[in-house]
C-alpha cells in the first residue's frame, strides 16, 4: 500500500469510508504518508480492530505533543500521587473528548461504540480506590495542576471474572498485547536494591554513616502514560513502573560462567514483582511479594522525584515548597523512611533537618477504618527485606515516643497504643501510625469517615498533634467520563440548556438545571434518556446473560465489590423475601405490583470465601426466579459477569435505584453512589460514608435512607455477642426457603446464613426489616413516575458539589499548597 499510487487505493475503498477517509484526512491528516504510518494501513481492509488501533494512535501523537509541551512548561515543581492502583477503564474515548475530536472520529465509517468497545479496560486496581485515583488524575491534568501519578505497570490487572453454574471462576487479565497508550522510556531506569546487610562507621567528622549493601538488585523500568485534561493543551504524566533483572556484571558473570539458567531464573523472579495487581479489596493480607512491590515501587518513584529535584539545583530545604507527595492510603508509607534515607545516609543532611523535609512533603489520605484493611508488617520480614528501613523506622518512632512521652507524661497505656511498632509476636509495623507520623497532613474521605479517624483509631494521634492536622476531602467523580462519556445524550440535553458545556468543569452550574424540573419539554427529553439508558442496558443483559428484561420495570442495581461490610447478602435477601411475598399473591395481586430488576455485579476476592457464596446465591436466586413463570416480569434477577470501569459506564446511566447499603460507618465514602445519582438515578442507602453529605445536597426527600446509626453499631454488635442474634421474622422465612433447598442445596449457603445467626456482625438482620420497608416505599414512589422523575432532575442538579475537581482544589489549598500551571496557548 504504501508504494501504491493513491487513486488505485482509492478505488478499493467502500463509499462511505472514502467519503469520511477524505475529510478526516482534509481536517487531520497532513499527506498520504502520514495517514498510512499512522493508521498502520489504509481503510479498505480495516476491521474494527484496526480501526481502534488506527484512530487510538491517531489520537495518541495528538497528545504527544501537548504532552511535550506540557512537561517541558512543568519542569521542577509538582505533586506526586503515589498510588498502587490506578483504575483508568479505556483510554480511547476519554482521549477523543478531552481532545475534543470524537466528532471527526465518528466520521471514520465505523459505529464509534463498536471501535471503543475493543479496547481493554486497563484495571489496575480493585474499586473505589484505584478509581479514585483515576478521577483524581483527570482533574488534575484538567484543572491544569503540574502532577504526576506513580504506580506500578502490572502484567496482569485485577482478574477477569467468569460466571460458571453459578459459581465465579477467575480468569488472568492480561492486558499488555497492544497497549498504544504507553510509551517505554528506555532512559528512565533505576536499580533498587533488597535484602543484603547495613554496615555503620564514622566518617573523617566523627559522624556515624550507614551503609545498605551486598543483597539483590532488581532494575525499575519506566512506562509513561499520557494523562489529558479536559478542554485543556495541559497533559499530564502517569508513570508506571516495571520490573526487570538487573543488567550489568553480575549477569554477565553469570552468563560467562555458563550459568545461562539461571541468568533465566533471575530474570524470571524480577519480573514477577510487577507482574500481578493483589485482587484484595478493603483486606490486607502481609504477604512478602506485597511488600516488595511496595518497596521497589516506592524508591523507584522517589529516585526518579530525588533526581529531577536535584537538577533545579535549589536547597534540599526547598524540597516540600517544590514537591508534594500525596500517599493513596498506607500502601505508600515506605515511602517515608526512603526519603529519611536518601536525605541522610546518601545526600548526609543530618536526622532532624531530613525529618522536617520529610514530614511537610507528605500527604496521607486514609480510605478505611476497618481493623482488617489497616496494613502491618512483621518486623522479621521487615528487617529480611529492608535492613536499613527497619532501623530507620525504629528510629522514627524513638523520636516520635521521646515527644510524646514528654508531652503526656502521665498517661502511661499511651505510648503502647501509638508506638508505630506493634508490640505483639511477632513484632508488627503499623503503617498507618508510621504514615500519619510521616506527613503533615491526614485527611479521610467523606466527613462522617473524617470524623470516626478522629473518634476512633486515631484518637491518640488527635491528642498528639492536634485537631488540624486532621482534615476532611470529601471524595468525588470526573464529570467527563462519568456523565459526558458515558451519558452523553444526557450531557448533551443538560448542555442545551445551559448554554454550553462549561459545566463539565464547573459542576455547581448544574443547579441552574433546577428550573427546568417542570418544563414539559425537559421532563420528556430527560425520561427518553433514561429510557434510552435502560433498553441500552437490557440489550446488553439480553446479549450476555440471554435473560430479557423489561426496560419498563424499575431497575434496582448494585454493583460494586463483593463484601460482607458491603451487603450484598441483604440486597439478595431481600429479593427472595420479594420473591415470596410475589409468590404468595394471586396473579391480581401480583400483577399490580411494581415490576423490579435486581442486577447485581462485582468481583469476590479470589480467597474470600463468604463473599464467593454471595455471588453463587445471586445467581442461583436468578436462575429460579428468572425461569419462574408464575413471576414473569414481576421480578428479574441478574447477575452481571466481570464488572469493571466501562461497564459501569453502560450501567450507571441506566438505574432507577442504586444500592449503597453498607452496615453504617463501614463504607469511608463509596463513589459509585454519586455516578449513580449524577445519571438520573436515585439511591437507597444506609447513613454511611458520601451518603450523608449526598442527603444534604439533594435534599432527604430525594433519597431512600434506612438502618441503625454508626453511633449504635458498636451496642448492637455487643448485644449480640452477649445476648445472641435476633433474627428478624422476614429473614426468618427467607432462611427457612434457602434451608428447602429452593435455591439449590442448602449446605451451598449455610455460611452465609450461619454467620447471621451466630453473630450479625453486619447487622443484616438488624437492618433487614428497615430495608425491606423501604423498598416497598420507593415501589409506592416509583408509581408515581411524574413525581419520580421530579426527583430524579432534582438530584442532578444538586450534585457538583461531587465533582472529583472540588477535591482537587481542597486538596490544593488545604495540604499542597500548589496553584495551577495553564500552558500558554504556544505552549511555552
Ligand atoms: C475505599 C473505600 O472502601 C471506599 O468507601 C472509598 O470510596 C474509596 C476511595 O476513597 O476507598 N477504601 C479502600 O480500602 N478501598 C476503597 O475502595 C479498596
Amino acid at each position: 500500500f504504501g508504494a501504491s499510487d493513491i487513486k488505485s487505493v482509492e478505488a478499493e475503498i467502500p463509499d462511505e469510508q472514502k467519503t469520511a477517509w477524505k475529510k478526516h484526512t482534509a481536517s487531520g491528516f497532513k499527506n498520504k504518508e502520514d495517514f498510512e504510518t499512522t493508521l498502520a494501513r489504509s481503510l479498505y481492509n480495516c476491521d474494527e480492530g484496526a480501526a481502534y488501533g488506527g484512530t487510538a494512535l491517531a489520537f495518541r501523537d495528538r497528545l504527544i505533543i501537548d504532552w511535550n509541551k506540557t512537561q517541558q512548561s512543568h519542569t521542577f515543581a509538582d505533586q506526586k500521587h503515589l498510588s498502587l492502583e490506578f483504575l483508568m477503564g479505556r483510554a480511547l474515548d476519554n482521549a477523543m473528548l478531552n481532545v475534543g475530536l470524537k466528532d471527526v472520529a465518528r466520521d471514520l465509517g465505523f459505529r464509534m461504540e463498536d471501535v471503543i468497545g475493543i479496547e481493554r479496560d486497563a484495571a489496575l486496581g480493585n474499586g473505589g480506590l484505584g478509581r479514585l485515583a483515576a478521577c483524581f488524575l483527570d482533574s488534575l491534568a484538567s484543572l491544569d495542576y503540574p502532577a504526576w501519578g506513580y504506580g506500578l505497570r502490572y502484567r496482569y490487572g485485577i482478574f477477569k471474572q467468569e460466571i460458571i453454574n453459578g459459581y465465579q471462576v477467575e480468569v488472568p487479565d492480561y492486558w499488555l498485547d497492544f497497549n498504544p497508550w504507553e510509551f517505554p522510556r528506555h532512559d528512565v531506569t533505576v536499580d533498587i536494591q533488597f535484602y543484603g546487610n547495613v554496615r555503620k562507621y564514622n566518617d573523617d567528622n566523627g559522624r556515624q554513616v550507614s551503609v545498605w549493601e551486598n543483597g539483590e538488585i532488581v532494575t525499575a523500568n519506566a512506562y509513561d502514560v499520557p494523562i489529558p485534561g479536559y478542554n485543556t493543551p495541559t497533559t499530564n504524566n502517569l508513570r508506571l513502573w516495571s520490573s526487570k533483572a538487573a543488567s550489568g556484571e553480575f549477569d554477565f558473570q553469570k552468563f560467562n560462567s555458563g550459568e545461562y539458567e539461571q541468568s533465566v531464573h533471575d530474570q524470571m523472579r524480577a519480573e514477577t514483582i510487577s507482574a500481578v495487581l493483589y485482587p484484595n479489596d478493603n483486606l490486607d493480607r502481609g504477604k512478602e511479594l506485597r511488600l516488595k512491590q511496595q518497596y521497589f515501587w516506592c524508591a523507584a518513584s522517589l529516585h526518579d522525584i530525588v533526581r529531577r529535584f536535584k537538577k533545579s539545583k535549589k536547597a534540599w530545604k526547598e524540597f516540600p515548597n517544590q514537591i508534594a507527595i500525596q500517599l493513596n492510603d498506607t500502601h505508600p508509607t515506605l515511602a517515608i523512611p526512603e526519603l529519611q534515607r536518601i536525605l541522610v545516609d546518601n545526600e548526609g543532611l543530618d536526622w532532624d533537618t531530613a525529618w522536617n523535609i520529610v514530614v511537610n512533603t507528605f500527604g496521607y489520605t486514609n480510605h478505611t477504618v476497618m481493623a482488617e484493611a489497616l496494613e502491618k508488617w512483621s518486623v522479621p520480614l521487615i528487617q529480611h527485606l529492608l535492613p536499613r528501613h527497619l532501623e530507620i523506622i525504629y528510629e522514627i518512632n524513638l523520636h516520635f515516643l521521646q515527644y510524646v512521652e514528654r508531652t503526656f507524661p502521665k498517661d502511661r497505656d499511651m505510648l503502647s497504643r501509638v508506638s508505630i511498632v506493634e508490640e505483639s509476636n511477632p513484632k508488627m509495623i503499623r503503617m498507618a501510625f508510621l504514615a500519619i507520623v510521616g506527613s503533615h497532613k491526614v485527611n479521610g474521605v467523606a466527613e462522617l469517615h473524617s470524623d470516626l479517624i478522629k473518634t476512633t483509631i486515631f484518637k491518640d494521634f488527635v491528642k498528639i498533634y492536634g485537631q488540624d492536622k486532621f482534615t476532611n476531602v470529601t471524595n468525588g467523580i470526573t464529570p467527563r467520563r462519568w456523565l459526558h462519556q458515558a451519558n452523553p445524550k444526557l450531557s448533551e440535553l443538560i448542555a442545551s440548556k445551559l448554554g454550553g458545556y462549561d459545566f463539565l468543569k464547573d459542576l455547581t452550574l448544574l443547579h441552574k438545571i433546577e428550573a427546568y424540573a417542570d418544563d414539559k419539554q425537559f421532563r420528556k427529553a430527560f425520561q427518553d434518556i433514561k429510557y434510552a439508558n435502560k433498553t441500552r442496558l437490557a440489550n446488553y443483559i439480553k446479549e450476555t446473560t440471554g435473560v430479557s428484561v423489561n426496560p419498563a420495570a424499575l431497575f434496582d442495581i448494585q454493583v460494586k465489590r463483593i463484601h460482607e461490610y458491603k451487603r450484598q447478602q441483604l440486597n439478595i435477601f431481600g429479593v427472595i423475601h420479594r420473591y415470596l411475598a410475589l409468590k404468595a399473591m394471586s396473579p391480581e395481586e401480583r400483577k399490580k405490583m411494581q415490576p423490579r430488576v435486581s442486577i447485581f455485579g462485582g468481583k469476590a476476592a479470589p480467597g474470600y470465601w463468604m463473599a464467593k457464596c454471595i455471588i453463587h446465591l445471586v445467581n442461583e436466586v436468578g436462575r429460579v426466579v428468572n425461569n419462574d413463570p408464575e413471576i414473569g416480569d414481576a421480578l428479574k434477577v441478574i447477575f452481571i459477569e466481570d464488572y469493571n470501569v466501562s461497564k459501569c459506564e453502560i450501567i450507571a446511566p441506566a438505574s432507577d435505584i442504586s444500592e449503597h447499603i453498607s452496615t453504617a460507618g463501614t463504607e469511608a465514602s463509596g463513589t459509585s453512589n454519586m455516578k449513580f445519582v449524577l445519571n438520573g438515578g436515585l439511591i437507597i442507602g444506609t447513613c454511611d460514608g458520601a451518603n450523608i453529605e449526598i442527603t444534604r445536597e439533594i435534599g432527604e426527600e430525594n433519597i431512600f435512607l434506612f438502618g441503625n446509626l454508626a453511633e449504635d453499631v458498636e451496642d448492637i454488635r455487643h448485644q449480640h455477642t452477649y445476648e445472641g442474634v435476633l433474627i428478624d421474622d422476614g429473614l426468618q422465612k427467607v432462611f427457612d426457603a434457602i434451608h428447602s433447598g429452593m435455591f439449590g442445596h442448602s449446605d451451598e449457603f449455610s455460611a452465609l446464613t450461619n454467620t447471621v445467626v451466630n453473630h450479625d456482625h453486619w447487622l443484616t438482620s438488624a437492618d433487614f426489616e428497615a430495608y425491606c420497608k423501604t423498598h416497598d416505599s420507593i415501589d409506592e414512589a416509583f408509581k408515581d413516575q411524574e413525581a419520580w422523575l421530579h426527583k430524579t432532575i432534582l438530584a442532578v442538579a444538586r450534585m457538583g458539589f461531587f465533582t472529583a475537581d472540588r477535591c482537587i482544589e481542597e486538596y490544593a489549598e488545604m495540604i499542597w499548597n500548589v496553584e495551577p500551571q495553564k500552558l500558554k496557548q504556544n505552549g511555552a
